[in-house]
């Protein structure tokens, strides 16, 4: 018998195509929640990305075997529940790597050089003479760039400021990552050290119950009064009324941000109302070639995950070894 997998985001034609040669396919809305926990319930495998699966939601499904998240964080799972159900959960690192540490090289420019506030001045019709110091932004080349997490996206970062840019590099992670101390310079500091001697501030941690408020009010008074914080991560690393209390009373200089607490971003946050603030809308993967090679990654993990011979890109190993 086929195996029966549930499609909880659209997926690009030829990658539905290639999981309908392994099995049956059904899509399903994710915003009709109950049709995806009746789905799940008859399913061997899912595939999606941006829904909260909770423990709750796959309490029927018996037969599901594996989930294969179109992303590389999986904190929408409870992994050790999955892990106790037998679940495999895969995602897709890698080759979204290059593609975000764009995303957050852009914030940094575009921070740094006030390109989105500028730019919107310009279509506004305020451009009637050569510009002054009101409209100065600050260098990037030659600065100290601070990297909290230098794991894959944080090292093709810590490349770009380094090799690029003239930058400094610091960075805190559990472990050195020698290949970024030799190729680029960077720096393995306490987390203090990096706040205080960095120009740009830069979370590249994944959201664990360690990393939850990672940034708070504490962190955000021992940064520069100049220095710009960037966030490409999760939104809930930072503590954001900490983060705008920061932004409002001038202890930090601005703020790049592509992620938030709250996803889409009310429109009722300050954040929308600050000219050094620059808010995208969680855009860190998503180019075109980009987002259909983790599709095609996603998909892949899954056939390979219901046949039993997946053997990268799995966040529970344990899973396999049973
Ligand atoms: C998107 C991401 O959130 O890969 C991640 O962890 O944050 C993303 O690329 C999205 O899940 C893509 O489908």
């Amino acid at each position: 018998m086929k195996n029966r997998i549930v499609a909880y985001k659209p997926l690009p034609a030829d990658v539905l195509a290639f999981l309908r040669e392994h099995a049956d396919v059904i899509e399903v809305d994710a915003a009709r929640h109950d049709a995806l926990v009746a789905a799940l319930r008859e399913a061997d495998g899912a595939i999606g990305a941006s829904v909260k699966i909770t423990p709750a939601m796959l309490e029927g499904a018996q037969r599901l075997k594996a989930l294969s998240t179109i992303s590389v964080g999986f904190d929408n799972f409870d992994v050790p529940d999955l892990t106790r159900r037998g679940i495999v959960l895969a995602h897709t690192p890698d080759v979204l790597t290059e593609s975000t540490a764009d995303t957050v090289f852009s914030l940094i420019l575009a921070t740094a050089r006030r390109v989105v506030e500028l730019a919107q001045w310009v279509k506004a019709g305020h451009w009637s003479g050569s510009i002054g110091p009101e409209h100065y932004g600050t260098d990037v080349q030659g600065k100290t760039l601070g990297i909290v997490g230098l794991g894959r996206i944080g090292g093709a970062v810590a490349r770009r400021a380094a090799l690029g840019f003239n930058m400094r590099v610091l960075y805190t992670n559990r472990s050195a990552n020698e290949q970024a101390e030799r190729d680029y310079g960077a720096r393995r500091v306490a987390l203090d050290e990096l706040l205080a001697a960095s120009d740009f501030v830069c979370l590249q941690v994944p959201l664990t119950a360690d990393t939850r408020h990672l940034m708070g009010a504490a962190q955000f008074r021992q940064m520069k009064r100049s220095a710009i914080f960037i966030n490409a991560s999760r939104g809930a690393t930072v503590d954001e009324a900490a983060l705008i209390d920061a932004l409002c009373a001038g202890t930090i200089h601005g703020a790049g941000l592509d992620v938030f607490e709250e996803e889409p971003l009310p429109a009722t946050s300050p954040l929308l109302a600050m000219a050094n603030v620059v808010a995208l809308p969680h855009i860190g993967s998503a180019t075109h070639e980009t987002r259909h090679a983790m599709a095609r990654c996603a998909a892949e993990n899954l056939v390979a995950a219901l046949a039993g011979t997946l053997a990268n890109n799995v966040v529970n190993r344990e899973v396999l070894a049973r």
